[in-house]
C-alpha cells in the first residue's frame, strides 16, 4: 500500500507540473510549433542531444531560448513544455532543450559543477567546460536553425540555473540574455553543505548525481540506487537517520559505489576540489544581460542567486544585471498555484503569474526581440512580512540602517542596546538527542523543503535551544539585506555547530489561513524567517579547520542569507541559537575529528556550550563582507 502512496505522490507531482504545463502543452504548442532533434558536436567531438521547437509561422524570425539540463530533456519531449512560462511560449520563441554532457542522450562524462577553465572562448580542443559547451551549442544553433534572429537567451532553474550562469564567462556574442534561476554557485555553500555542515537530508539525492550512465538513454539509470532509500518506506526521517548512526554507516549502507559521495566524503574541507567548482570567481566582464531569480524560502539554492547577482555587481556595477527575489520555495515561480503559500504561510494570489508576465517576459522580449521597454528595477524584491513587491536601485539597499540585536539574561532580545558582556547562556548539546528540524513527522526527502517557514514553538521549549524575543513591537520593523551573527562562545567539547534563526512571532489573535489543517494555529506562530548553520571548525578558514580549546571564549561569525521582511506592529522578533538540527544537518560529534564522515560512535559526545552576552546579531544594511581568499581560481 505504501509503495502506491509514493507512486501516487509522484503522479500528483507530475500532474501539478503538467497542469501548469497544460497551457503550454495545449493544442497551441502542437499546432504552433514543429519539433526537431539534433546531436550537436562540441569542440572535442562529443555530441550533445538537443531538442528544438520552431514556430510554424515562418513569416518572421525568432530568438532562441535555451535550457540546458542534467534532469533529462525527455521532460520537454513530445510537446510537453513545462518551461519557459506559457506567456513566452505563446509569444513565439525558438525553444531549445539540451541534455548536458554525460547525461541521458548526450555523450561524454558527467561532472558535478564541472570546473570552469579560465580563458577565452573559443578555447583549444582539449579544454571543455560548461561555458565552452554552451558556446559551441550557441554557435551551431545560430548557424543551423532556420528563422532564428541571431539572438540567444538561456534560462534554467537549480542545476539548469547553474548551467545558465556557467554560460556567462566568455559568453558567445549571440548570447544576449541569461536568467540563472535558483542557480547553484558552489556546492560547499549551496545544496549539500552550508558553511561546512553537511545536509544529511540530501542523502537520497546522491543517487541522482553519483553514477555515470553506460549508454545513451532516455530513461534514468539510477533507479536501483534510489530504491535503496525509498523502498524502505520510512515514515519518520528523524528516527531513521538517528538509528543510522555516524555518516560512515551511510557509505556502507547506501553510497558505497557512488562517485560523488566518495568525492564529498574525501573532501570534508573547502579544498581545491571544491574551490575549483565555485563559479563565482569566473563571473567577470559579463556581456549578456542577466536576470537572476531566487526564492526567499528556497532551502536548496539561496546562496547561489544572491551571490551570483552580488558578484556580478561587485565586478562590474555597470553590468546589465537585475535580481528578482520572491516568496517562493525552490523554483516556485515556474508554477502558478493561484494561492501562493509556503507550507503553512499564505503570501497572496497569482504571484508567479505577475513575475512571468511583468518581469521574465519583459526581460527576454526586450533583449532578444527589442520589444517593449526595460523599466525593470535592478532589484525587484518581495517583502515577506507585509507581503508586497518592493523595488530597489540595488541589493542590498545601501540606505537601510542595520539593527543590532543583543541578548539579555531574562531571554529578552534587545535592539540597538548596549551588550551585557557579563551575561552567559549555557545549554547542553547532545548529539544523541538532536533538535528536530521539523515541527511535524517527515519521511525521507530528496531535498529539505517545508521546514523553511515552520513553526519554531517546539524548539523554543527545549533546554538546548537558546531563545530570545523582543517585547511586542509598537511599530513595523523592516530588515532588508544581510544578517551577521557575531557569536562569542566556549564549550566543554572541541567542535560544535551553531544554528542561528531569525523568527517572526505572530500575535495570539492572528488570523487562520484557510489552506491549513485545523490543528495548525497561526495564533502565536513562530515563523522561521531565516536560518543558517555554521560548522565551528571553519570559523577561521573553510580550507583549514581548527578544533576549539575547551573553556576558551572564541569568536564564531555566522553569516545568514539576506531577507526582506517587515516584522509588523503587534508581532515580536525572536532569535534562537542551538547546535543540532536534525536530520537537516548531520550531527557534529562535538569531539574534533579530522573527517566527520569517518567519525565513530564513541566520537559523539555531549558538550556544554556557552554563548556570551557580548554576542550580537546585526541585521540589514551594508554589513561587512566576509572575505575568503581561495587558494585556486
Ligand atoms: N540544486 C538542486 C539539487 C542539486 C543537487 C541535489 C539535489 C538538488 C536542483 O538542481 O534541484
Amino acid at each position: 500500500m505504501k509503495k502506491f502512496k509514493f507512486l501516487a505522490a509522484g503522479i500528483m507531482l507530475f500532474m501539478a507540473f503538467s497542469s501548469f504545463a497544460q497551457k503550454a502543452d495545449s493544442l497551441f504548442v502542437v499546432t504552433h510549433y514543429d519539433k526537431a532533434e539534433h546531436f550537436i558536436e562540441m569542440r572535442d567531438g562529443v555530441k550533445l542531444y538537443t531538442i528544438v521547437y520552431t514556430p510554424k509561422d515562418h513569416s518572421k524570425t525568432y530568438p532562441m531560448l535555451m535550457n540546458r539540463t542534467c534532469y533529462n530533456v525527455q521532460g520537454f519531449n513530445d510537446f510537453k513544455l513545462r518551461t519557459p512560462n506559457p506567456y513566452l511560449i505563446e509569444a513565439g520563441y525558438i525553444l531549445v532543450y539540451q541534455d548536458v554532457r554525460g547525461r541521458y542522450m548526450s555523450e561524454g562524462t558527467f561532472d558535478n559543477m564541472r570546473p570552469n577553465i579560465p580563458g577565452n572562448n573559443p578555447k583549444n580542443k582539449k579544454d571543455i567546460d560548461e561555458s565552452s559547451d554552451t558556446y559551441d551549442t550557441v554557435d551551431w544553433l545560430v548557424k543551423n536553425i532556420e528563422n532564428n534572429n541571431g539572438r540567444v537567451g538561456i534560462y534554467g532553474i537549480s542545476y539548469p540555473g547553474y548551467y545558465s550562469a556557467a554560460s556567462l564567462p566568455n559568453a558567445h556574442p549571440a548570447l544576449k540574455a541569461v536568467s540563472p534561476q535558483a542557480p547553484i554557485a558552489d556546492f560547499f555553500f549551496d545544496d549539500f553543505h552550508h558553511h561546512g555542515a553537511f545536509l544529511q537530508s540530501y542523502l537520497p539525492a546522491f543517487a541522482v548525481f553519483g553514477y555515470q550512465k553506460d549508454s545513451l538513454t532516455k530513461e534514468s539509470w539510477f533507479g536501483e540506487q534510489m530504491k535503496r532509500f525509498f523502498s524502505l518506506n520510512v515514515a519518520d526521517g528523524y528516527d531513521f537517520n538517528l538509528e543510522l548512526g555516524p555518516l560512515k554507516n551511510a557509505t556502507k549502507q547506501f553510497h558505497y559505489d557512488n562517485f560523488f559521495w566518495k568525492q564529498v566524503t574525501e573532501h570534508p574541507n573547502y579544498d581545491e576540489f571544491w574551490q575549483k567548482r565555485n563559479l563565482l570567481p569566473h563571473l567577470k566582464d559579463i556581456k549578456p544581460a542577466v536576470m537572476t531569480v531566487g526564492g526567499w524560502f528556497d532551502a536548496e539554492d539561496l546562496y547561489g542567486p544572491l551571490n551570483i547577482y552580488k558578484t556580478i555587481q561587485q565586478n562590474d556595477p555597470s553590468a546589465k544585471s537585475t535580481i528578482v527575489m520572491g516568496p517562493w520555495t525552490h523554483g516556485g515561480w515556474a508554477r502558478e498555484p493561484g494561492k501562493q503559500t509556503v507550507n503553512h504561510i499564505y503570501f497572496g494570489d497569482s504571484i508567479s503569474t505577475f513575475f512571468q508576465k511583468n518581469m521574465e517576459k519583459v526581460f527576454f522580449d526586450y533583449y532578444l526581440k527589442n520589444e517593449g521597454t526595460m523599466n525593470l528595477p535592478e532589484a525587484y524584491v518581495y517583502d515577506t512580512g507585509i507581503k508586497e513587491w518592493k523595488q530597489y536601485a540595488e541589493w542590498p539597499p545601501k540606505d537601510v540602517k542595520p539593527i543590532t540585536f543583543s541578548f539579555r539574561e531574562d531571554g529578552k532580545l534587545l535592539m540597538d542596546q548596549p551588550v551585557d558582556p557579563k551575561a552567559e547562556f549555557d545549554y547542553v548539546s547532545d548529539p544523541m538527542k538532536p533538535v528536530p528540524y521539523r515541527s511535524v513527522t517527515e519521511g525521507l526527502t530528496f531535498t529539505p523543503r517545508n521546514f523553511i517557514t515552520d513553526d519554531q514553538r517546539q524548539a523554543s521549549r527545549r533546554p538546548d535551544v537558546l531563545t530570545f524575543k523582543t517585547d511586542v513591537l509598537d511599530e513595523d520593523v523592516t530588515i532588508a539585506g544581510e544578517i551577521l551573527a557575531s557569536l562569542v562562545v566556549s564549550m566543554t567539547g572541541t567542535d560544535a555547530d551553531f544554528i542561528v534563526k531569525l523568527i517572526d512571532v505572530y500575535p495570539q489573535d492572528h488570523e487562520e489561513y484557510e489552506h491549513n489543517p485545523r490543528d495548525i494555529k497561526m495564533g502565536g506562530y513562530q515563523q522561521l524567517v531565516r536560518h543558517e548553520v555554521f560548522r565551528g571548525r571553519f570559523r577561521n578558514s573553510y580550507e583549514h579547520p581548527e578544533a576549539f580549546e575547551p573553556g576558551v571564549p572564541t569568536n564564531v561569525t555566522v553569516p545568514l542569507q539576506d531577507i526582506l521582511h517587515t516584522f509588523k506592529k503587534g508581532h515580536r522578533i525572536m532569535i534562537q541559537i542551538h547546535s543540532t538540527w536534525f536530520p537537516y544537518i548531520d550531527r557534529n560529534p562535538q569531539k574534533y575529528v579530522d573527517n566527520i564522515y569517518e567519525a565513530n560512535e564513541e566520537d559523539f559526545i555531549k558538550s556544554t556550550i556557552t554563548v556570551y552576552g557580548s554576542s550580537t546579531v546585526k541585521a540589514g544594511g551594508d554589513l561587512p563582507v566576509i572575505e575568503f581568499e581561495p587558494t585556486v581560481n
